[in-house]
């Protein structure tokens, strides 16, 4: 299906979710045992439930930046590295993830549009400041002073990171692939259809279908760990003919 396509892209845009760091030992949202079933969304990922119980909120984002720590990258985010090191044209990677794996995996530009565990976000002087340790400890905004930092992270309801800028790259990119995600959150699941309606091929690289996956001109499924290293070579290996 992409065959012939392949010698012609020049942009490319890649969305990943949970799915791309699963076999990292991270959980999911919606699959079995995942996060949305040890908590409700409504009570950790709104700004209604951190208003409503900010020690529960701030708990249950340390315990996930605290186990980072205990895990590593894996072959999927090490070969989204290799295409933004090796492939002559231009590579955005925009992440619903809020993890670093991405990053620890050799990715230098990552778009985190549902902001990142290891940054913290001052409600006083709304400053986002790169923060390691607890926020349940109520430690002071390094701006600021203030007793007043919550997670980095966009909850449901809020506006995602940098979206004028995801809108102008799906507006001028030739390839536009997902890469481990539902499709069940938007505006991330509306980025298909955006990009297909530009132009665009799309490809979905996914362990079972998503929810979006008529809108894409071919799915390939797997665990991400083989199938985006194989999608990545055979990439790099048509851009060289
Ligand atoms: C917005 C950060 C507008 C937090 C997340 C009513 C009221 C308010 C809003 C809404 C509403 N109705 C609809 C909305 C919009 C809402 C929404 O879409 N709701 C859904 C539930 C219908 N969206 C929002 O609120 C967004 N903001 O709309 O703002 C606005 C306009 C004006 C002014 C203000 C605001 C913000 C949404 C962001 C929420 N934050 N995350 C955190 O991480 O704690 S959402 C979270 O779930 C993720 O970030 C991601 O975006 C989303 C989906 O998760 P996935 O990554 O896809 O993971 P999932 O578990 O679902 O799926 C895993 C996939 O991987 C599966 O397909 C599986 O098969 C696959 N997989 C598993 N293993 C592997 C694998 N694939 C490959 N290999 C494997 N090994």
């Amino acid at each position: 299906m992409l065959d012939g396509l392949m010698a012609q892209v020049e942009r490319i845009v890649i969305l990943t979710g949970a799915g791309i760091s699963a076999e990292s030992g991270i959980d999911t949202f919606r699959d079995a045992g995942g996060l949305w079933e040890q908590h409700r969304v409504e009570d950790v990922a709104t700004p209604e439930g951190f208003a409503r119980n900010p020690d529960l909120v701030l708990a249950f984002y340390d315990m996930r930046r605290a186990a980072l720590a205990d895990v590593a990258p894996n072959p999927a985010h090490r070969a989204l590295a290799r295409l933004e090191r090796e492939f002559p044209g231009e590579v955005l990677l925009v992440t619903q993830n809020v993890d670093d794996l991405h990053e620890r995996g050799g990715s230098a530009n990552v778009l985190h549009m549902h902001g990142a565990l290891k940054s913290a976000l001052c409600t006083a002087c709304e400053t986002r400041s790169p923060w390691l340790e607890s926020l349940g400890a109520r430690p002071p905004c390094p701006v600021c002073q203030a007793p007043s930092l919550r997670p980095d992270v966009v909850w449901f309801g809020e506006m995602p990171y940098e979206m004028a800028r995801i809108y102008r790259a799906l507006e001028s990119c030739d390839l536009f692939v997902s890469i481990g995600t539902s499709g069940a959150v938007y505006p991330a699941a509306g980025f298909v259809a955006e990009a297909r309606s530009n132009g665009a091929r799309c490809l979905e690289l996914n362990l079972e279908p998503s929810e979006g996956s008529r809108l894409f001109h071919e799915t390939r499924l797997g665990p991400a760990s083989v199938v985006v290293p194989a999608w990545v070579e055979e990439v790099l290996s048509r851009a060289e003919d």
